[in-house]
């Protein structure tokens, strides 16, 4: 029945999920050998080796497949394979390994989903990996990053035999494995199959062009995103599945099909186009849609693009017929308003003016909570995207109060806190130095660890209640500058709006007030460690805000805030 489709990379599709009686075996025996918790990437890449996504691959690679997918894209049989797909462990755990002996591979929650028969164990050269797969050691390239700050220094390599897959409780009848969509697409009777790749949400370009590709190919379309790993900042897949499951409803009935890739991107663009085509023919499609820059990771911070607009395309283009799937390239779709059409940007007609929003636009244009125009995208979209991406007004967000004790910190926090109660809207919490103290930190003193901690556990309780729509005020000495950085990628991180006051009192002023008797107790040497006095305090150069409160009284100060709160629009009119 399966017959009439594509065959798999390497001429067989891997199912390396062993049978019953084999993972009861294993099973048992797994309690004698050592094992692994797997991370979030290489949780990814085991679901895919062992569904047969990552045909013909039949494990995480061993040393002289790696050296040849690194050096020639190949691995040591010749076949074509662009991405190293590896295991790397710490140097405990290599210690223990050896070539014949086994490794339990478990989940996040401990559950044992594969055992590896080791082959190889060695130390990789991790920038010269970098260099060679994505021809960068910046680690503004998100792979590079990857590599270079989160994979640990082992790798080891060997055949898998699989007990199970991962589980997944979201979106579980979306996800199918290559044999599920093999099926599916027998069944069907379809046979030309164009795949189309993505980590962003769709709009009409994209629906456009989709469209116009299964049309001009007389294909049937599978739409393949990616729900596993993408760009850090992405639209999160929760989101962006309903977008999808919304733009189903747009193409002519019973043409296009929806499954979810659990797949852990590189960014690694030419490379990673070759990549995605390989698994897109493993999942029985016979071609893959590859736009301008396809899985690139944009530009360095010199404004220098990691690889040039088509390089994708071109490197793609090189090995298409030694895969067998054919690539459909294409140019970005435009908007004319004349004839209310999309067009690829090279069809344009002279001096007719073509519209695009780009997605820093739409982030921007969200943000706001400024209209969208029709042409742009389908209204069921826009409305999941602003029910995740609400204006700024409407998300939570957190001001970060910091200076010496006694400059005035906690009675702005508390003046802010009434204020923000009185307008109302959001709830309102307040992380106060003494507070936190008693109820997070009473354990802690006030070495610089000490210190740390406790603003890194304030910047965590700030952050849970940013994510979730409130209000943080935090108001702790953090003297430190490069924890308070940490909490505001935090906090940035969930979507929120992070706002740093620095409370500039001057230490005289401070001093003079003394409102605990801290100061006068630090000069008689009873108290160490003390901030301003006995120990250092870091003034912050990125604070949104300075304030000293020498001659300002708090009503005064707190305005000022509330004021950059409105013109940032974190505060609004209904
Ligand atoms: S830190 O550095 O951010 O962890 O400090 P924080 O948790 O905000 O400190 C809270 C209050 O502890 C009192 N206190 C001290 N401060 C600084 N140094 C030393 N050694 C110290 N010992 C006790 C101090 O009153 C801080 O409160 P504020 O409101 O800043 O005066």
């Amino acid at each position: 029945m399966q017959s009439h489709l594509i065959e798999p990379h390497g001429g067989a599709l891997v199912n390396l999920i062993v049978d019953p009686d084999r993972a009861a075996e294993l099973k048992q025996a797994c309690r004698d050998y050592p094992s692994w918790d797997l991370t979030e990437r290489q949780l990814c890449d085991v679901e895919l080796l062992l569904s047969g996504g990552f045909s013909p691959l039949k494990g995480f690679l061993g040393e002289a497949d790696y050296r040849g997918v690194c050096e020639k894209m190949r691995l040591a049989d010749g076949t074509l394979w662009p991405m190293p797909i590896m295991l790397d462990v710490t140097e405990e755990l290599a210690g223990q390994l050896k070539a014949g002996a086994m490794l339990v591979l478990r989940d996040l929650e401990g559950v044992a989903l594969a055992v590896m028969h080791v082959e190889d164990v060695w130390r990789p050269d991790l920038a010269a990996e970098a260099e060679q797969v994505f021809g960068s050691t910046n680690p503004e390239h998100p792979g590079v990053a990857y590599l270079l700050r989160q994979t640990n220094p082992y790798y080891v390599g060997g055949r898998l035999e699989g007990l199970t897959p991962p589980s997944h409780y979201d979106f579980a009848g979306l996800r199918r494995t290559p044999a599920q969509l093999r099926t599916q697409f027998a069944a069907m009777g379809w046979r030309r199959i164009v795949a189309f790749q993505t980590r962003n949400p769709m709009h009409r370009a994209h629906q456009e062009l989709t469209l116009r590709a299964a049309r001009n190919l007389e294909a049937n379309l599978l739409i393949h995103p990616v729900v596993g790993l993408t760009k850090p900042g992405d639209v999160d897949h929760y989101t962006r599945v309903r977008c999808y499951q919304a733009i189903l409803e747009h193409y002519p009935r019973k043409t296009a099909a929806l499954s979810l890739l659990p797949l852990a991107m590189r960014m690694g663009g030419p490379r990673e186009a070759v990549w995605h085509a390989i698994i897109r023919k493993n999942h029985g499609c016979t071609h893959l849609i590859v736009g301008r820059d396809h899985a690139g990771p944009g530009s360095d911070s010199t404004g220098k693009p990691f690889y040039g607009p088509y390089e994708a395309q071109e490197l793609l283009n090189q090995h298409q017929q030694e895969l067998g799937i054919e690539m459909v390239p294409f140019k970005m779709m435009v908007y004319l308003a004349d004839g209310d059409r999309y067009v690829p940007v090279d069809e344009v007609p002279d001096g007719v003016e073509a519209k695009s929003i780009s997605g820093t636009e739409l982030r921007q244009r969200l943000t706001e909570g400024r209209e969208m125009p029709a042409w742009f995208s389908f209204p069921e979209v826009i409305e999941e995207l602003r029910r995740t991406h609400p204006p700024r007004s409407k998300r939570g967000f957190t001001v970060f109060f910091t200076g010496l004790p006694s400059s005035g910190k906690s009675t702005l926090a508390n003046v802010l806190m009434v204020r923000l109660l009185e307008m109302g809207g959001r709830p309102v919490t307040l992380l106060d130095g003494d507070i936190v103290r008693r109820n997070l930190s009473s354990e802690l003193g006030f070495s610089k660890a000490h210190r740390d901690l406790n603003i890194r556990r304030i910047g965590f309780v700030a952050s849970e209640i940013t994510k979730n729509g409130g209000i943080a005020l935090c108001a702790p000495i953090a003297p430190y500058d490069s924890v308070r950085k940490d909490v505001r990628e935090m906090i940035e991180g969930t979507g929120g709006g992070f706002v740093l006051v620095h409370v500039a009192t001057p230490v005289e002023v401070c001093e003079q007030r003394d409102r605990k008797g801290l100061y006068a107790k630090a000069r008689a040497g009873i108290i160490k460690e003390f901030t301003g006095v006995s120990d250092p305090y870091e003034q912050p150069a990125d604070a949104e805000l300075g304030i000293d409160t020498s001659d300002l009284a708090p009503e005064e100060c707190v305005q000022e805030i509330v004021l950059l709160l409105e013109k940032e629009g974190y505060i609004a009119a209904e």
